[in-house]
């Protein structure tokens, strides 16, 4: 792929590119919606991920293409206040240029192609995996050396301060920072991880619903809202500092909706404490219980499920019975979901999802039998001579 890329870049800019930055999408094992109360999640980088092949540019002009988006392009001057341009994907590059140089950074200018195979609109982190790739760019081009937490917060600040989505740092964490062949705590307080390997009988396969999502950012930015304001008359500064008896202490004090919220925050952070060493023990039944209870608090607390993705959720898990577990993954409203089994049984999740789900909701879902990918890398190339 990178050599068809580089390829490309060279019919683009008439010059070959000399680096690569890439950056893996994710998927959420368990710990959904706890990222911005500084709670616990459990994610783990794909495979699928978004390169990025530059080369500096001698001005300040910063030129980029998207093999994603042919015929489009975007280009901003470095040197000059970054403002939104036509492009929404452009808008991702033009915002990481913002919040990097609103550190007090110098960037120079570059020629840019990008190329994901993240799948766009389906809860798999395209965005953060965009934004940390470049990211890692700027910082190698100008010579940053910022590390990978802080590529990861830069990614947040872009999508919180120019794309205008209230996002945790979940996402932009595990594109930064994932692992091949393990999952990551995030402890999303303090910022620590702790890799958890995915036992080898364990087989990841996520179900893209293909419904299509609408009115995210605003319904996600609410629930932002929601938490905060059920902290606030708990007196508690996140939800992370709430327990179930300070909750139920305070029923009165919130309004249903906050209730709902909060309950949902408290008992997933619980999960996914619970979680890690089910996963890193092939415990199958208990992982089962924790996934089926998250999916049904997101479905009925948090309420960010839709029909598509609860029946798709009872469709896999009715095929898998005790031998899987299952649930939403992502910020919901559509999106994907996510199936831990044995590789033997990868069968009856795609046979179980062909027959029954587009005669449920005439929709077809995407399958992918996926394994956790490395995270943000950039390194030099060698082109081959055209
Ligand atoms: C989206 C956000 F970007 C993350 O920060 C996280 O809140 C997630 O939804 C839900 O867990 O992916």
């Amino acid at each position: 792929m990178v050599d068809s890329l580089s390829t490309e870049f060279e019919k683009i800019y008439q010059h070959p590119a000399t680096s690569l930055s890439s950056a893996p999408g994710r998927v959420n094992i368990i710990g959904e919606h706890t990222d911005y109360s500084e709670g616990l999640v459990l994610p783990c980088s794909l495979e699928f991920c978004t390169k990025v092949l530059y080369r500096e540019r001698e001005d300040n002009l910063v030129v980029v293409h998207s093999t994603n988006y042919p015929g489009e392009s975007d280009r901003f001057d470095i040197s000059e206040a970054i403002e939104h341009g036509n492009s929404q994907w452009g808008n991702y590059i033009r915002a990481m240029a913002f919040v990097i140089k609103r550190q007090g950074h110098s960037l120079c200018g570059v020629d840019v192609l990008i190329s994901s195979d993240v799948p766009q609109g389906s809860g798999l982190s395209s965005s953060a995996a965009l934004e940390v790739a470049i990211g890692g760019m700027f910082s190698e081009s100008a010579d940053l050396n910022l590390n990978s937490v802080t590529i990861a917060l830069l990614g947040q600040e872009a999508e919180n301060d120019f794309m205008d989505c209230q996002c945790g740092i979940m996402d932009q964490m595990i594109s930064a920072k994932g692992e091949p062949g393990s999952a990551l705590m995030i402890d999303c307080r303090d910022l620590s991880t702790q890799s958890i390997k995915i036992p080898d009988d364990l087989s990841l396969v996520i179900v893209n619903s293909n419904y299509p999502r609408k009115l995210v950012d605003s319904e996600y930015n609410q629930r932002r809202i929601d938490c905060e304001q059920a902290a606030k008359k708990m007196n508690v500064p996140m939800l992370r500092d709430a327990t179930l008896e300070l909750l139920a202490s305070h029923r009165t004090a919130l309004t249903a909706i906050e209730y709902k919220r909060a309950h949902h925050v408290i008992t997933e952070n619980q999960r996914v404490l619970d979680a890690m060493s089910a996963l890193a023990n092939s415990d199958m039944p208990t992982l089962k219980q924790l996934m089926s209870a998250s999916h049904a608090s997101l479905r009925d607390d948090f309420e960010v499920t839709v029909p598509a993705t609860d029946g798709l959720v009872e469709i896999c898990q009715t095929a898998l019975g005790e031998n899987g577990a299952v649930r939403m993954t992502g910020g919901g409203f559509g999106g994907a979901i996510v199936c831990l089994c044995r590789e033997d049984d990868v069968a009856l999740v795609k046979q179980a999802v062909d027959d029954q789900y587009f005669n449920k909701y005439q929709l077809h879902a995407d399958v992918y039998v996926c394994s956790a990918g490395s995270g943000l890398k950039v390194e030099d190339i060698i082109a081959e001579p055209s």
